[in-house]
């Protein structure tokens, strides 16, 4: 993808950038260009033997998705989180509470086959399945910072596709206001599900389509240049990196174009604690701490948190 030009303005600013002798081992790098896979086009291995990262992932990308990297490399001092530690820190309620254990109970999920119905007003909804999303919509890799409520931070390093440009395939009514998206849920294959009834499954999240419709919010289809493993939200999952980690719905089956603001999973739970923007705001307190500051995976540093996340010049004017 010689002729595929990504303007600087997604590279995250200097100062989360560290002198490129100090970026990713051997070992990092290796995962990180997916050196692990060549020539694997189906269940293809990651490099790393041990440790939580899965040992298949659940489909693979198209091999143009997979070397899609930055034109002249991914920007070189970027200290992207380890694999290994995004891979076992995750956030995915229908297995497990618990951040460190949902890899595990993740590996009975079975994310193929897969489509996406976008529904709702517009005038030519469909369903496509994930085959035709690979191969059809304009995948890249973008790097985030990548921001939860719970005042915690990774750099996360997304292979996927601008949200616009499928909804620009359904052709969105005039009178479309909001995106809703909803999760899969099934008791069978997620025992979060099963454990916890008193949630409102299937997790279900909306944007306003402006926000949609923005040049930083992505379909992601997979991560570190392999496809997204199922506790990252296999294998299509919402990425809105100005917004909280609650916002960025995983394995997502439904997207519908609605007129209204619809409700959506942790505002309808807790208003006053997860409102409906979910905008990193580090001058807005959560009601129970401090949203000023973030705690660094795997290293545990304290930093500040930029304000939208360090999104502000692209998305100021939304707001
Ligand atoms: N379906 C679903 N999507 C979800 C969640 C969830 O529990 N279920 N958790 C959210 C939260 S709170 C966060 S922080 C991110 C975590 O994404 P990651 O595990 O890929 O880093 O997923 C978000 N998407
Ligand atoms: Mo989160």
């Amino acid at each position: 993808m010689a002729n595929l030009v990504l303007p600087p303005r997604w590279r995250l600013p200097e100062s989360q950038v560290t002198p490129h002798d100090a970026w990713l081992n051997r070992r990092q790098l290796v995962a990180a260009l997916g050196l692990g896979c060549v020539g694997a086009a189906v269940g293809c291995t990651p490099g790393p033997a041990s440790g939580p990262v899965p040992e298949r992932y659940p489909y693979a990308l198209p091999e143009f998705a997979r070397s899609s990297r930055y034109p002249g490399g991914r920007p070189p001092t970027v200290e992207i989180t380890p694999e290994e530690a995004a891979s076992a820190y995750n956030n995915f309620y229908e297995f497990t509470t618990d951040k460190a254990e949902v890899w595990k109970l993740a590996r009975g999920f079975q994310p193929t086959p897969w489509a996406v119905e976008v529904a709702g007003l517009c005038h030519k909804p469909q369903t496509l399945d994930l085959e035709t999303l690979l191969a059809t919509m304009p995948v890249e890799e973008r790097v985030y910072r990548f921001r939860c409520v719970e005042a915690w931070s990774m750099v996360v390093p997304w292979v996927g596709f601008p949200l616009k440009a499928l909804l620009d395939r359904v052709e969105p009514l005039g009178s479309a206001t909001h995106v809703r998206m909803v999760s899969f849920a099934d008791k069978a294959q997620m025992p979060g599900v099963a454990d916890q009834p008193w949630y409102p499954w299937p997790y279900f999240e909306a944007l306003t389509l402006a926000e949609a419709r923005h040049e930083l919010t992505l379909l992601a289809t997979g991560i570190y240049g392999h496809a997204l493993p199922r506790q990252h939200g296999a294998p299509v999952r919402l990425v809105a990196p100005w917004k909280y980690g609650y916002k960025q719905l995983k394995s997502i089956v439904r997207i519908e174009l609605v007129a209204s603001q619809p409700p959506t999973f942790w505002n309808q739970l807790a208003a006053d604690e997860y409102d409906f923007l979910g905008n990193v705001r580090p001058d807005i307190p959560h009601p129970r701490w401090s949203q000023a500051t973030d705690r660094v995976i795997p290293t545990g540093e304290r930093v500040k948190t930029p304000m939208y996340n360090g999104y502000a010049a692209q998305v100021a004017g939304l707001y």
